[in-house]
């Protein structure tokens, strides 16, 4: 039985993972929210919600005692675009908000799940297959916050021995909740075109690849990291995994394979192409499948036939 908190659990992976988690009878799964993004319908009839401002931490402390919450998930983060319009906030929410789960967890024995992502990397970073452990010196302050955070959650381990595990996911693609200002958005924006019968107006050039991961595979990866017997781990914080890469035009002619007549134009945001270049076109995750098991079970077809059928039935209601 599991007492788990999830915060941010109004957010794109968190809505899917507080249901994902709340489908398991024997767990009791807290759906933490800030005022402004209050859970709705399902997400707010299935389980308890309490507001819980990783700024806080005396929020999060009342919480993680009232339920005897064993399990964090930290899911409060501005993504990559967003943060750069707001770096302090960026800062005070991804890293300042870190410590203060860190120090509760500590306090009261919590094992704390934060993600990292495939913007914890660099233009120094080699590029294709980058691996596990390799140079860093992101650009953006959402890569530098990840960084801070996965080091800040390794000393925690290290000093303190609380039980923290990361995975640094690439972008994700879900058709229930969207994503809000970051580079790989538009692999989800570029389905409800499609599916809309709209031209899709591409804010990222031809020939950009990054790594993807349809939500499915996200949310199992978070459950099976913080189920896995950790005498297998070399790492914690953070292992890389991925699934697919791809550039625009691939995931273009991915989509035409069903909707043969969809259009798209390119129309280059440059903050989000520079960020975009400076990311890894595609990770290796050798260290996430030999220490833990992990493996993907969408490539890029089967993805888009499931997002196409989803998305036409969500659309149509
Ligand atoms: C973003 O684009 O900012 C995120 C990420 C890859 O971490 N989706």
């Amino acid at each position: 039985m599991k007492n788990i908190l999830i915060i941010g659990s109004t957010g794109q992976i968190g809505s899917e993972l507080t249901m994902k988690l709340r489908s398991n009878p024997q767990n009791t799964v807290v759906a933490g929210y800030i005022p402004g993004a209050e859970p709705k319908g399902e997400l707010l009839e299935s389980g308890p919600a309490e507001i819980a401002d990783i700024t806080n931490a005396v929020q999060i402390a009342s919480i993680i005692d009232r339920y005897k919450v064993d399990t964090v998930y930290n899911l409060a983060a501005l993504l990559s675009v967003v943060a750069e319009a707001k770096p302090l906030l960026a800062w005070k929410i991804g890293v300042d908000g870190l410590i203060n789960v860190l120090e509760v967890a500590r306090e009261k024995h919590c094992a704390v799940f934060t993600p990292s992502s495939i913007g914890s990397f660099g233009p120094d970073s080699p590029k294709d297959k980058t691996p596990q452990d390799t140079v860093r010196n992101p650009l953006t302050i959402y890569g530098i916050s990840k960084v801070t955070d996965e080091m800040l959650s390794n000393y925690y381990h290290h000093k303190y021995g609380v039980d923290t595990r990361s995975v640094r996911f690439p972008g994700l693609i879900s058709y229930m909740t969207p994503p809000g200002g970051g580079t790989t958005d538009y692999a989800v924006d570029i389905y409800y075109s499609a599916v809309r019968g709209e031209t899709f107006e591409c804010p990222i050039a031809q020939g950009t690849y990054m790594d993807m991961m349809y939500m499915p595979d996200a949310i199992r990866a978070m459950i099976e990291i913080m189920e896995a017997d950790p005498a297998g781990f070399v790492h914690r914080n953070s292992f890389n995994i991925a699934s697919m890469s791809f550039s625009p035009e691939i995931i273009y002619d991915s989509i035409r394979k069903y909707i043969p007549d969809f259009k798209m134009v390119y129309k280059v945001d440059p903050l989000k192409q520079s960020i975009a270049e400076s990311w890894p076109n595609s990770l290796d995750d050798s260290c996430a499948r030999a220490e833990w098991g992990w493996k993907p079970e969408y490539d890029l077809d089967a993805m888009t036939r499931d997002m196409i059928q989803r998305l036409q039935e969500k659309l149509a209601s």
